[in-house]
């Protein structure tokens, strides 16, 4: 196997994920600048499918009208030679001082006001480069302590902001779809919407909620200890994984957005798996960057690596599935009586009147075999490489 990126898993790359310079908060950049253009010819070579940015990850802020068409005709020209889409387009909303206290939740109507016009104008942007999928990552919407900012408003803003989006969407006929991304704290000391399920409950609230869905990360998730792939289980069962950042993390660390695979590799296993049973069709981004320590040829090490494990991952889970041996032990443990499972998928009179009156042994029930340890174990060896 060559493992050379399939175009089905849509595999792409944040413009800031390839371009990190290796910026810590206790150091220097290690790596030199990489223009969009050259982000694009090094991702390209690697198979990717395409790029995602922010609105100043293309266009740096203070641009002038000329140094904007520049670069537009450059970054065209690179998506051009390199077979590259655009799937996903956000907006920065965080690393300018006006936005040192939230965007969408700051005190400051106007504050708030001049968010929701750079959100505008980064999903013009977008939409210029063919994006139908816009992600919105609040970053600087939390606080330090609740006794500057009342959580309850912030929710209010948040709102009110989401609904102006839709509300643009519609009038400009982009057809965005937009993928709210949790994070629990980094860089806010507390973080609103700190994971996913409060994403899924918010959206119902919204004007439009048919528009939004999620983009879950997987390192957010780790960050505050939680089950990544049940996480992607209520969102798919929502059907509002609208779009997915994979990379990996330590459990319970700041937010370190390494190659994906890089540090636990059975629940990548598991994610990967998720996402392939139940037929995942939006694109599989990598929001991950390289080792500080890392070099120009060492990024193309990580750029490929992501795409090669994610593969190697679906090629193992597709394993799992035909495993004679594991798909015999799975029949096993998932056997039950067909007339009370069907007894249960119905909430009729006639469903509540049975299982009411049914009579059942637990002593007997609980007397059936859950070889768990055999399947678990069958399952490390498929990972390890010797099934
Ligand atoms: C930033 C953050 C990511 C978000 C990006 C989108 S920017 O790098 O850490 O998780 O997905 O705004
Ligand atoms: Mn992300
Ligand atoms: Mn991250």
């Amino acid at each position: 196997m060559t493992w050379k990126p399939n175009p089905k898993y849509k595999f792409t790359f944040g413009l800031w994920t390839v371009g990190n310079v290796g910026r810590d908060p206790f150091g220097l950049p290690t790596r030199p600048d990489l223009s969009p253009a050259q982000i694009c010819d090094l991702v390209g070579e690697a198979g990717a499918y395409g790029v995602n940015f922010h609105d100043n990850d293309l266009i740096p802020i203070d641009a002038t009208a000329a140094e904007t068409a520049e670069i537009k005709r450059d970054f065209t020209a690179a998506l051009k030679r390199n077979k590259l889409k655009v799937p996903m387009a956000t907006v920065n909303l965080f690393t300018e001082a006006v936005f040192k206290d939230g965007a969408f939740t700051s005190h400051d109507p106007a504050v708030r006001a001049y968010a929701v016009q750079k959100t505008f104008r980064a999903m013009d942007l977008g939409a210029e480069f063919g994006a139908k999928i816009f992600v919105l990552w609040g970053g600087r919407e939390g606080a330090e302590s609740d006794a500057h900012k009342d959580p309850y408003i912030a929710i209010q803003h948040t709102r009110q902001a989401f609904n102006l989006l839709a509300a643009y969407n519609i009038e400009k006929g982009y057809g965005y779809k937009f993928a709210l991304e949790a994070k629990p704290n980094e860089p806010r000391g507390h973080i609103y919407n700190a994971v996913t399920g409060s994403y899924l409950a918010f959206i119902q609230t919204l004007e439009h909620p048919e528009m939004f869905g999620v983009n879950p990360e997987v390192a957010h998730e780790h960050m505050a200890g939680l089950n990544f792939v049940h996480q992607i289980a209520a969102a798919l069962d929502a059907k509002k994984l609208f779009h997915i950042d994979l990379n990996d993390q330590e459990f319970g660390r700041y937010d370190q957005d390494f190659r994906f695979g890089s540090a636990n590799l059975k629940h990548c296993f598991h994610l990967v798996k998720i996402l392939e049973d139940y037929k995942y069709n939006a694109p599989r981004s990598f929001d991950c960057h390289a080792y500080r320590a890392s070099d120009f040829e060492d990024l193309k090490w990580f750029a490929s690596g992501n795409m090669r494990t994610y593969e190697i991952l679906a090629d193992k889970a597709q394993r799992w599935n035909t495993d004679k041996d594991i798909q015999a032990l799975v029949k096993k443990i998932t056997a039950g009586d067909e007339k009370i499972a069907k007894l249960l998928k119905s909430s009729s009179k006639a469903s509540v009147k049975s299982i009411a009156e049914a009579s059942f042994d637990r002593h007997e029930l609980a007397n059936k075999r859950l070889p768990y340890e055999q399947l678990d174990q069958l399952t490390m060896e498929l990972l390890m490489g010797v099934r």
